[in-house]
């Protein structure tokens, strides 16, 4: 006999046990949900268990009895969601996002998000060109030359302020993409200035090795860390030089192309070793000293003279905490304000930018085509709808949700 559902959303203790040998597994605090009003819009019973391996062992084996009864896939609960329309794809994204936020500044543009402005922004833009597309193609019947002057300069209008919205989307991309994936720190220079001892020192642990040899590290090392509430990535490089070693070579070319891929560049000198000629300090968003813990100490060139936006110690933490400051200033500076959300992958940013390409200028050339001007607007219709899942498009579906955890 089946035990009787406890009231709607109101916590209650069990005891839960076995279907057949009605032996207790666990005692439980047990919510029941009732369709439509739960996460998934279905009917929804949570077990608040004491989540010991033994525990949850005793209540799958038990429920393994029961017919119909299977685990739920990674993501299963939040797809249900979404094909209950209780959340649209930004949201869902945002969820993984919000249960991902490792800094602030994650955890205030995934909650942005998920609270659903940039899906509503979407559906706004999306409900706009439909309203355009019904309206050209009511104009296929109509001969070119009796449309009138008003008619295509609303339309005209229309399509211009919807340019300019995504436009406005498209301009927080790079900020909201960073703020997802990590703002890339690069750290660069010639071998043996330190960089590995910087990065280290910035991420507080040995996470590169660092030696007295030079072309010690080959390979792109990447640290994540919080810098203010901000999620950073430095990136600690092979040191740039000419090589016959194979291995270091390959090292180099990847810390070229770091470099580029990086949101900000630093270069690093120590002392006697200055940057080659062919360094040109503009390339590069701060130009540091480091072993300042060694001038006067050492004979050398003369660093004082090279005007560095900083000098620091990697090894005695001199003027560390400066460089820290510094960086927080690029990348607040570079990330602007946090927590309005927008557009965070660049799933968003590709279906934006196609959108934009198929939104039509100068609309009164071309409506003695009608049906190529809908057509075009369709195009665009379908990428904004990609956005917040209206098209069923499966592998985007599959894509975003198979990232969620099982039991999400
Ligand atoms: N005196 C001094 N030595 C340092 C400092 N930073 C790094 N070193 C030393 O310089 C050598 C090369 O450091 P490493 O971080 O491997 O340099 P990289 O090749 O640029 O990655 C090691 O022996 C470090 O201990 C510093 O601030 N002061
Ligand atoms: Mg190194």
């Amino acid at each position: 006999m089946l035990p009787t559902l406890p009231p709607a959303r109101q916590a209650k203790v069990f005891h839960v046990k076995h279907p057949q040998t009605q032996v207790t597994i666990d005692q439980a605090l047990v919510l029941y949900f009732c369709a439509p009003r739960s996460f998934t819009g279905e009917d929804c019973l949570e077990l608040h268990l004491h989540g010991s391996p033994a525990v949850l062992q005793a209540l799958f084996s038990a429920l393994e009895t029961l017919p119909n009864v299977r685990l739920a896939e990674p993501g299963e609960f939040t797809r249900r969601a979404f094909e209950n329309n209780k959340l649209d794809l930004t949201q869902a994204e945002a969820l993984a996002d919000l249960i991902a936020a490792e800094t602030e500044s994650q955890r205030q543009q995934a909650l942005s998000n998920l609270q659903g402005t940039f899906g509503e922004t979407i559906k706004g833009l999306r409900t706009d060109l439909v309203s355009i597309m019904a309206r050209v193609e009511a104009l296929v019947d109509f001969p070119d030359e009796d449309i009138p002057k008003s008619v295509e300069d609303e339309l005209e209008d229309k399509l211009q302020n919807l340019r300019r919205s995504i436009h406005t989307l498209l301009k927080t991309a790079e900020q909201g993409i960073a703020i997802r994936d990590g703002f890339r720190i690069a750290i660069l220079g010639e071998p043996n200035v330190g960089k590995s001892s910087l990065l280290n020192a910035l991420a507080n642990k040995d996470a590169a090795i660092v030696t007295a040899q030079a072309g010690t590290t080959r390979d792109i090392i990447e640290v994540h860390a919080n810098l203010a509430g901000y999620p950073v990535i430095l990136v600690d490089t092979a040191g740039l030089r000419e090589t016959e070693d194979v291995i270091e070579a390959e090292g180099i070319k990847r810390a070229r192309k770091a470099a580029n891929t990086a949101h900000l560049k630093l270069w690093l000198d120590a002392p006697g070793q200055q940057a080659a000629p062919n360094v040109s300090r503009e390339t590069f968003d701060l130009y540091v000293l480091n072993k300042c813990d060694l001038i006067g100490t050492i004979s050398e060139p003369a660093s004082e003279n090279i005007d560095y936006d900083l000098r620091v110690s990697a090894k005695t933490g001199q003027g560390l905490d400066d460089l820290r400051k510094a960086l927080v200033f690029h990348v607040k500076h570079r990330l602007g304000q946090t927590g309005q959300g927008g557009v965070t992958r660049e799933r968003h940013r590709l279906a934006l930018q196609r959108a934009l390409e198929h939104v039509p200028r100068d609309i009164s050339l071309r409506l003695d085509m009608p049906e190529l001007v809908g057509e075009d607007l369709r195009q665009a219709v379908r990428a904004l709808g990609e956005i917040i899942g209206t098209v069923d498009v499966e592998d985007i579906l599959d894509d975003v949700f198979s990232s969620f955890c099982i039991g999400k």
